[in-house]
């Protein structure tokens, strides 16, 4: 880290927690909360920045703002998000450095709005032109899209991200943004069926629901009353601050056709219909209650209502090159409706994204890229299923590689400059990364493993596996658990399973672990679906064509979301890596409340005392010996005004002068490297001390002239 020059001048607290003095938990708080309340949201720890949501709109992002941060040293200003977006937008078109941004954090602390904010810094400083312009619109403007399909209100966030998001700007050689790629993961497909309490689905049913006109609805079936559809959760429907008819016209913008847009929200009522699909029992003669559709008119119109009926009674399963019709009963139709629905939309998300994406492919070839990365933050929740299971591995990888690049790129800077490297002990969390993802019996594999298993198989059998593979593992928790490290009580519900994160014990239910992984469409509802009067339907389901026999089971959820974040990591590994830690100050929503407890929680799990220690650990403060120079050559007759010589004989002659001890620097290749934080606020003092005394000469002689 380069020696601060206005972090250190007016500033509200410490602008950088590596020059906090004393260093403990109490006073990091105290310094968080003293900026926040005068509304200093940002913060840094280094290169790190810190990012309290302020729960209210601050008058700092301005284009004014934009102009004041731009090109200027990342410590010249007070910390901002825009110095961090700028800092690595230069060092990408400047010293041809791929980049990318990770922004972390628990749900609600304000990851996708820095996201955001990061892209619509770069999209204000990088070049100009009709071309260019055209490019950085459609950029921003996939954003409205995105999170109308895939954000919804939760008890945490009124907008919270439901899937994971990484997206890569690309550039050319001047630095001109030549389009992306985004990459999704996991969306939280649930979620379209069922909502827990005070949650509601995703935004766009709502969105279309209020903002369309009346005509649009007629030609969609639809009834404006969202109280007319089961899968839309009532008590929440309206949630303040949020307007979804406002929303809805800016989703309408993003350069879809008239009539591929007519074409995608005709899916999204489809889904809406779907729910509303209710069954009633019919008796066989031989005593089986097989399921029937109720309501006739209850249909969806654009699904061909005999074939979609028949697969919503009858499941066909193939056994040794011969096909058998089974019926289901009216749970298994409902069941089968659901995961029609689910799929339904789940595939028309992947689809928009394929479509953003082949709108902002990038032709020509490309130069530089930087990766903005905003996925959905650890959750704890009361009941905690499959899915954040999935969402805390992936926090849990995050944080790995936060602790591997920052300690990297630290000892990487200390062998370019020639610097004695001294380890440092830090919590590594790789051993629970390796007890969710071990090939051989990790977590993951084992679901795999029961889901492929021929024979009965049931959330049960899955938790028995785990309780005899994994029972001692430091870091997990049953109830036949053998490892008493963690087990504090012997009260662990039977059917749940509990991993000490980083970020806090989580206690999975494994209801449904096993069918969510097999994620299964029964085969007879992708071949109704491939004969819907809909070519997008019809797209979205190629595997009902009856032409392609496939018998091959597709990967299952765990596998397929553990490859693509092995090909995330692998992608983040080979770029700079700029990081912005988002943290919650409470749990209400409200603006100007610092909860002290709970980001106290978080300021230790996101590891920042130990990322502060590291920074400080070996040297606290490094800068080229130019600036250096510059700052302090004040304090030596020797080297002020002027020094003739080269700039790093300049700073040992100043530090010798000073008879500051030898052993609190080393003289790297281009950079004085500072060891103690004290050092540093001792020549600050001086500075402070030799300019104020300036001034009271000046005003002595301007008050003697007058
Ligand atoms: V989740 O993991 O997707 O549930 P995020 O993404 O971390 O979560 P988000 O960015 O959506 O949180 O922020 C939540 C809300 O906080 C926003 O909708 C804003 O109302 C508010 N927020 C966040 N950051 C800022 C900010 N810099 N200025 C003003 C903010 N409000
Ligand atoms: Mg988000």
């Amino acid at each position: 880290m380069e020696v601060k020059t206005s972090l250190l001048d007016n500033m509200i607290g410490v602008g950088d927690m590596v020059l906090l003095e004393p260093l403990t938990e109490d006073s990091f708080l105290e310094n968080l909360k003293n900026r926040f309340d005068h509304n200093e949201i940002y913060t840094y720890i280094g290169s790190v920045v810190i990012s309290l949501n302020p729960y209210r709109s601050l008058p700092i992002y301005t284009p004014e703002k934009v102009e004041e941060y731009r090109n200027r040293n990342f410590y010249e200003l007070s910390p901002h998000i825009f110095a961090l977006a700028d800092e690595a937008y230069r060092s990408l078109r400047d010293q041809d450095k791929d980049q990318c941004i990770l922004i972390t954090g628990e749900s609600g602390a304000g990851k996708t709005e820095a996201s955001k904010l990061v892209m619509s810094y770069v999209a204000a400083v990088c070049g100009k032109g009709q071309e260019v312009n055209k490019v950085k619109e459609q950029l921003l403007q996939s954003n409205p899209v995105l999170e109308a399909f895939g954000n919804a209100k939760t008890v945490r966030n009124d907008n919270s991200s439901r899937f994971g998001k990484y997206m890569d700007i690309e550039f050319d050689f001047k630095g001109d943004p030549l389009g992306g790629v985004i990459s999704n993961y996991l969306l939280e497909k649930s979620r379209v069926v069922k909502q827990p309490r005070g949650e509601r689905n995703f935004h766009i049913f709502y969105q279309l629901l209020s903002g369309s006109s009346d005509d649009t609805l007629k030609k969609l079936k639809l009834d404006r009353d969202v109280g007319k559809y089961n899968y839309l959760s009532l008590d929440s429907a309206v949630v303040s601050g949020l307007d979804d008819a406002a929303n809805f016209r800016t989703v309408r913008i993003v350069g879809f056709m008239e009539d591929e847009m007519q074409s995608v929200l005709e899916l999204v009522a489809a889904v809406l219909k779907l729910g509303n699909i209710e069954f009633k029992p019919e008796s066989r003669c031989n005593g089986i209650d097989e399921s029937r559709v109720k309501d006739k008119n209850g249909r969806v119109d654009l699904l061909v209502g005999s074939v979609l009926e028949r697969a919503f009674s009858y499941r066909t399963v193939e056994a040794k090159m011969e096909k058998v019709s089974t019926t289901l009963n009216v749970a298994q139709a409902y069941y089968a409706r659901d995961a029609l629905a689910k799929n339904l939309y789940s595939r028309l998300f992947s689809w928009l994204i394929t479509r953003i994406n082949g709108s902002i492919k990038v032709t020509k070839t490309r130069h530089k890229v930087m990766g903005v990365l905003d996925i959905y933050g650890f959750e704890i929740f009361e009941d905690n299923s499959f899915e954040q299971f999935i969402i805390n591995y992936c926090n849990e990888k995050l944080q790995q590689i936060f602790i591997e690049l920052t300690l990297r790129e630290e000892q990487e800077e200390y062998i370019r400059e020639g610097i004695e490297w001294t380890n440092i002990e830090y919590f590594n969390n790789a051993i629970i990364c390796d007890l969710i993802e071990n090939n051989k019996n990790g977590i993951l594999a084992m679901l795999d493993e029961e889901c492929l298993r021929p024979g009965t198989v049931t959330d049960e059998t899955f938790l028995d596996k785990l309780n005899t593979v994994c029972a001692e593992h430091q870091h997990f928790e049953s109830r036949l658990s053998k490892n008493s490290k963690f087990l504090t009580d012997h009260s662990l519900p039977h059917n749940c399973f509990r991993i000490q994160h980083y970020a806090g014990k989580v206690l999975y239910g494994v209801e449904s672990f096993v069918d969510k992984n097999n994620d299964l469409l029964y085969r007879d509802l992708s071949q109704a679906m491939y004969k819907a009067n809909h070519s997008l339907i019809k797209q979205l389901f190629p595997e009902g064509n009856p032409a392609k026999v496939n018998l091959k089971r597709p990967p299952t959820a765990g596998f397929q979301f553990k490859a693509s974040v092995g090909t995330l990591m692998g992608n983040l590994q080979t770029k700079n890596p700029n990081y912005i830690r988002c943290i919650k100050p409470n749990d209400k929503k409200a603006s100007h409340v610092f909860t002290e407890s709970l980001v106290r929680h978080q300021l230790r799990y996101l590891g920042l005392m130990e990322n502060v220690r590291v920074r400080r650990a070996g040297y606290a403060f490094r800068q080229p010996y130019e600036p250096c120079l510059e700052r302090y050559k004040m304090l030596c007759k020797k080297t002020w005004p002027h020094w003739r010589g080269p700039a790093r004989e300049g700073v040992e002659v100043l530090l010798t002068d000073l008879q500051v001890p030898a052993e609190e620097f080393s003289y790297g290749r281009s950079k004085i490297f500072i060891r103690n934080p004290r050092t540093l606020f001792f020549l600050e003092e001086k500075r402070k001390q030799c300019l104020e005394d300036l001034a009271t000469l000046i005003q002595k002689i301007y008050r003697g002239w007058k």
